[in-house]
């Protein structure tokens, strides 16, 4: 028989090749020591520190699965899947920060973009000098990207650009923007763009009190005529499959980073369980705890189980948007709701800052809603089921 581990119920450590252990190792250390102990402040006063995109970079957590001739790892999706899961065990925030910049805005730029866009873009964001972000959303187009107003118009030497995004990772802060916007040019289809910090008519102000995701800077993209060059175009890609395609590995990065935060919750509520007496016994003596302990091991072990599956398909480029959805859903859903169980479980010390399980709560709502919500990702299901489009 063999032996059991509550940390690792299915091993997963043992389906990974030495060198993804390696990164997840080095990836573990500098989340908990250097992104840990600044988090509970840096949530309290709603702080961004842009030094953390270098330090990401210098640990080489930026565009993990970008190859090395462009300043990323070359490593595999299933790399990337386990950084994401150890950044976001110490908060969705921090995760966001990287996977905004590696899977949305260095993945189109390597996917879509000329040599020179590559060349010029991927280094510096790689070592985390520049800071990137993806600008899809607009206050009239959520869940409905296609219909979003930002429009380019043709001029001789290039683009006018106008419109505005809403709710966007990283944009009060970033140097490098990727703009998808409806091109005239191009029969009304949607094209992206890359943008500067600083080019005339570009503006991205903050957008204040979140009570979610307090880590990680969100602001919106004001777009007035701003007027690029031609070679601000991505030239490779054309149509809504062009953020969707990022869109699926960021999608699948989330599915491996809210296990990282359940896991958080998990160990806390367990801790807390065993040190804490009520009727002369340690609450993790009571069935009921137990059976909540027992839930949140078995989602977090089918979660961790499924999202290796879906990495290791799309290492071999057999993933299917549909496998991420399975997985972007069912593990933010089910970190969710370990998140919550384990904030109950810590009684009234579960909603102080200190023991951080409301924080992981909190944000979990916010992860649960972006990158296409809970109940999309199931309208994404329902029509591949049932071949019946139920969006509209
Ligand atoms: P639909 O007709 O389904 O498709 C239009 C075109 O797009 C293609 N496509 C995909 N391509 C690649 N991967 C996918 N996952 C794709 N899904 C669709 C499709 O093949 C088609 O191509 P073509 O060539 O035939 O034109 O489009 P629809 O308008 O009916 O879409 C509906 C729906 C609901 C599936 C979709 O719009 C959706 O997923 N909505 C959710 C929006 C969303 O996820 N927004 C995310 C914004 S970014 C963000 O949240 C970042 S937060 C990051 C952080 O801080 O960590
Ligand atoms: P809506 O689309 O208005 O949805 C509202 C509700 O209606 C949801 O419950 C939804 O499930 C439901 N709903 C929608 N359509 C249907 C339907 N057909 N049938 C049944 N129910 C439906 N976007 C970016 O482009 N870049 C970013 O970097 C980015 N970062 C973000 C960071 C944060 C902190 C947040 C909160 C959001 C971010 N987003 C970003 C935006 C995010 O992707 C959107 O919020 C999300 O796609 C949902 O869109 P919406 O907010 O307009 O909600």
């Amino acid at each position: 028989l063999g032996r059991f581990s509550w940390e690792d119920p299915f091993r997963l450590d043992g389906q990974l090749s030495a060198e993804e252990i390696m990164l997840r190792d080095g990836a573990r250390a500098f989340a908990q020591e250097r992104l840990q102990p600044r988090v509970v402040e840096a949530y309290r006063e709603e702080k961004t520190d842009p030094a953390i995109f270098r330090e990401m970079g210098e640990m080489g957590l930026l565009g993990v699965t970008i190859p090395e001739e462009y300043g990323g790892l070359g490593a595999s999706y299933v790399a990337y899947g386990l950084v994401a899961r150890e950044v976001e065990r110490v908060d969705s925030g921090y995760r966001s920060m990287m996977s905004v910049q590696s899977s949305l805005v260095m993945y189109p730029i390597y996917a879509y973009g000329s040599e020179e866009q590559r060349r010029k873009y991927l280094p510096k964001l790689a070592s985390g000098e520049w800071i990137g972000c993806f600008g899809l959303t607009e206050p009239d187009a959520g869940s409905d990207p296609a219909s979003m107003r930002t429009v380019a118009r043709k001029t001789d030497g290039g683009y006018v650009l106008n419109g505005s995004k809403t709710w966007i990772s990283n944009a009060p802060i970033a140097d490098v923007f990727v703009v998808w916007a409806k091109s005239e040019a191009h029969g009304g289809k949607i094209r992206g763009f890359v943008l500067e910090k600083g080019v005339k008519g570009l503006s991205a102000p903050k957008i204040g009190g979140k009570l979610s995701l307090r880590a990680s800077i969100t602001g919106e993209i004001v777009l007035s005529d701003v007027e690029v060059s031609e070679d601000a175009l991505l030239p490779n890609v054309e149509g809504l499959k062009g953020p969707f395609g990022c869109l699926n590995r960021a999608r699948y990065g989330i599915s491996w980073g809210v296990m990282g935060a359940a896991e958080f919750c998990f160990h806390a509520a367990r801790q807390y369980g065993l040190d804490r007496k009520q009727f002369g016994r340690p609450l993790a003596q009571t069935q009921l705890f137990q059976l909540r302990l027992a839930d949140m091991l078995t989602d977090i072990a089918l979660g961790l189980q499924a999202s290796l599956r879906v990495g290791r398909l799309l290492d071999e480029a057999e993933a299917a948007p549909e496998m991420i959805s399975i997985v972007k859903r069912n593990n933010c859903g089910k970190a969710l709701e370990i998140a919550r169980r384990a904030r109950d479980m810590h009684g009234g010390n579960g909603i102080s800052e200190e023991f951080q399980v409301i924080r992981h709560m909190v944000n979990l709502e916010t992860v649960n809603t972006y990158e296409g919500t809970h109940d999309v990702h199931a309208l994404i299901l329902g029509r591949a089921v049932t071949g019946l489009q139920a969006f509209f």
